[in-house]
């Protein structure tokens, strides 16, 4: 087993409660710190409420569990953000900032921080959005992220800061819910595919996004984490690339296995947003850097969220 300790900031969200355990794996559940404002029930190892937005409170948690490694997933997502922009901001970029600091000062050794797509705006390409390209977000949680990026960047040239980043697409699971942001259509129709309701969809049916199963989104982040220095030539942000899909063909591929269910469309203000991010990425220096390789497709994942809400909602 590999010693590291780490600790996970948001442990309780829709990434954290699947990062957690797949850590737990790697270096055994007592080397893996979960916190969150709430408890964070799904870890078995420690866990700790915390705000890490309070500096003092983080630096305490990092001390008493001599932390080498922090992935920081705290964040108000793109629809929440356009909605309170200041605190969305604020919350976005003082967390990173407590965090690369800490590294700066040597008392961590390693730092995992989530961009996204949300980075690219509406001058952006939109089909196989390359790696480096024209990036002009239009939304709070966009700025916020692509502010975030030129930091970690900024931290690792001047100080040497370990910092490795990916832009996340919409990521899709069951174990955990999203909140707050663009992309939880794909989430949220399943469970109403489920329970056999009709789906709202609040994009409209043409809207094409980079989207991820959980899974796979997962085993980049570790295997990025995991990488040789070496290896890692952005410290920006990778981008990162799974399946892309309109709300009508996530439909037509629910329908294979649930025939009856039945979608319509109420386009709300996340439309926008929506329409200002990209279709699909271009992740090829993701594959050639550290050989990510996504291994869900449409068809696999539909099969396991299907499954797994059934899990879910049956217990
Ligand atoms: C959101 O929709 O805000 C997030 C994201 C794409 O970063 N899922």
């Amino acid at each position: 087993m590999e010693m590291e300790r780490i600790l996970v900031l948001g442990a309780g969200g829709q990434i954290g409660t699947e990062l957690c355990g797949y850590l737990s794996d790697i270096y055994g559940s007592e080397n893996v710190v979960a916190t969150d404002l709430r408890p964070v029930k799904s870890h078995v190892g420690p866990s700790e409420i915390l705000d890490a937005s309070d500096f003092d409170a983080l630096e305490n948690i990092v001390n008493t569990y001599q932390i080498t490694t922090v992935y920081h997933l705290v964040a108000m997502l793109s629809a929440t953000a356009e909605k309170h922009p200041v605190k969305g901001w604020d919350l976005n970029m003082d967390t990173l900032f407590h965090v690369l600091n800490l590294a700066k000062d040597k008392k961590i050794q390693k730092v995992f921080w989530p961009s996204s797509i949300a980075v690219f705006g509406p001058t952006t390409p939109k089909h196989n959005t390359p790696q480096r390209t024209i990036m002009e977000p239009t939304t709070v949680y966009g700025i916020s992220k692509s502010a975030g990026e030129l930091w970690c960047q900024y931290y690792h040239q001047k100080y040497g800061v370990d910092v490795r980043s990916i832009r996340y697409p919409g990521l899709i699971s069951w174990k955990g819910e999203p909140g707050g942001g663009t992309t939880d259509y794909a989430v949220e129709i399943f469970y109403s595919a489920v329970k056999g309701e009709k789906y709202t969809s609040f994009l409209d049916e043409k809207t094409y996004l980079p989207m991820m199963y959980m899974n796979d989104a997962i085993r980049a982040t570790v295997n990025l984490m995991r990488a040789e220095k070496e290896k890692i030539h952005i410290r920006t942000s990778y981008n990162l690339a799974g399946i892309s899909f309109s709300p009508k063909e996530l439909h037509a591929a629910i329908k294979t296995t649930l025939p009856e269910f039945e979608v319509d469309y109420a386009p709300d203000f996340r439309q926008d947003i929506a329409n200002s991010w990209p279709a699909s990425i271009d992740d090829s220096s993701a594959q050639n850097d550290w050989d990510w390789k996504p291994k869900y497709d449409l068809k696999t994942m539909c099969a396991e969220m299907i499954e797994g809400v059934k899990k879910k909602l049956n217990s």
